[in-house]
């Protein structure tokens, strides 16, 4: 049995590295999103570790260099579970190919979920390491799996604002809605970084440093930056760009699925909406290309600040052509951006243009 038979039900955009994503109409279906159908995002191999001898460093600009197993993470610090959603930064980057050429994988609307995470507070680990907690500071992860870059292979690293790092919603998890991360999530240890892009999120973690400046690894030193629309592959300073950390206020319908015949009458849309820092305060779904707009029924939780927001609309859909759309607002009474021309960039990342579907009705 290949590692991937559980996760059979997924659109498969490459076997290696791993990247795959569930259907539209299965992420929609429930406000957790079961691992069996979690997006995958890996930038090398999937390590098999094994969780008995498996050891965490935390080192750096600490008093107390610590090495943990999981043993000591599970009893000697207070247990978290956090509700929140893990986002790549490229979600939705297909929809950036109408516009011009894009690198990377033509993510449809789903790499994205909602799960609870169970596990520490890095906070804790890093006060009982005994950190120096500075504004400057940066909290470095480095990882197990292997990478292939532009130049040579690496393993794969990343890092988090000292900040975000101390934030009480950044954990340190084992457990993925009440279930062990399967080894795809990142077993036995992973960083779950509410609100940052899923890139912040390391799987796989070998050790926390913390340092004076930002991982020198390709992921935070040289990708997932957010390029202005006149810079091309070949013009881009790669050390220049804004690092993505925060995600931008972003809506998608789920259901109906993409280019159907519809049954005219009544029809119901759903979808996610979400809005990282912010809360999302309201959902406007068009059926007639963004002319006009009705209301959605939102169903989030409201003690799950970093959950996602599932919305809901039962409309009436006379015969013909349409072109439905949905955007979000959040509690800044901020909306999304009506097109994906607004935000293009080389590298796909951040498309939170409103989301169309063009539908027949019949
Ligand atoms: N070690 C490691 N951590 C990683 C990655 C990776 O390739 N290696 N991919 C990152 C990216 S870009 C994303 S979007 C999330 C995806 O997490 P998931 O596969 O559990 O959904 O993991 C992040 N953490
Ligand atoms: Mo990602």
């Amino acid at each position: 049995m290949s590692t991937f038979d559980c996760k059979s039900d997924l659109i498969v955009h490459s076997t290696e590295p791993f990247n795959a994503e569930p259907y539209p109409q299965s992420l929609v279906a429930s406000y957790i999103t079961p691992q069996s159908i979690f997006y995958v995002r890996s930038h090398g191999d999937i390590p098999q570790i094994e969780g008995g001898s498996y050891r965490l460093a935390v080192s750096g600009l600490v008093k107390r260099p610590l090495d943990l197993s999981m043993e000591l993470l599970r009893h000697e610090f207070p247990r978290r579970t956090v509700t929140a959603v893990m986002q790549c930064a490229g979600n939705r980057r297909g929809e950036l190919l109408q516009v011009g050429q894009v690198a990377g994988d033509p993510w449809s609307i789903g790499a994205i979920g909602n799960a609870r995470w169970t596990g520490v507070a890095l906070a804790d680990v890093l006060r009982a390491a005994g950190a120096e907690d500075g504004a400057n500071l940066h909290v470095a992860f480095a990882c197990h799996d292997q990478c292939e870059g532009e130049s040579g292979s690496y393993r794969y690293g990343v890092s988090i604002p000292m900040a975000k790092a101390m934030s009480p919603e950044v954990l340190l998890a084992f457990e993925m809605n009440g279930e062990a991360l399967a080894p795809e999530h990142g077993f036995p240890l992973r960083a779950v970084v509410p609100g940052f892009a899923g890139v912040r999120s390391a799987k796989w973690l070998s050790s926390i440093t913390v340092r004076d400046l930002p991982s020198d690894a390709p992921p935070q030193a040289h990708d997932y930056k957010l390029f202005p629309p006149d810079i091309r592959q070949d013009t881009a300073g790669r050390a220049t760009g804004i690092t993505i950390n925060e995600m931008p206020l972003n809506a998608a319908i789920g259901e109906p699925r993409a280019f159907p015949d519809l049954e005219a009458g009544a029809v119901v849309l759903r979808g996610w909406a979400v809005a990282s820092a912010r809360q999302v305060a309201r959902v406007d779904v068009s059926l007639n290309g963004g002319r006009t707009w009705q209301q959605a029924e939102l169903e989030h939780d409201l003690t799950a600040p970093w959950g996602w927001t599932l919305w809901r609309l039962q409309a009436d859909l006379p015969p013909g052509e349409h072109e439905l759309a949905v955007r979000a607002w959040d509690s800044a009474g901020q909306t999304q951006p009506a097109s994906p021309d607004d935000t293009w960039n080389w590298k796909g990342y951040l498309n939170a243009s409103w989301h169309r579907l063009r539908v027949r009705a019949s």
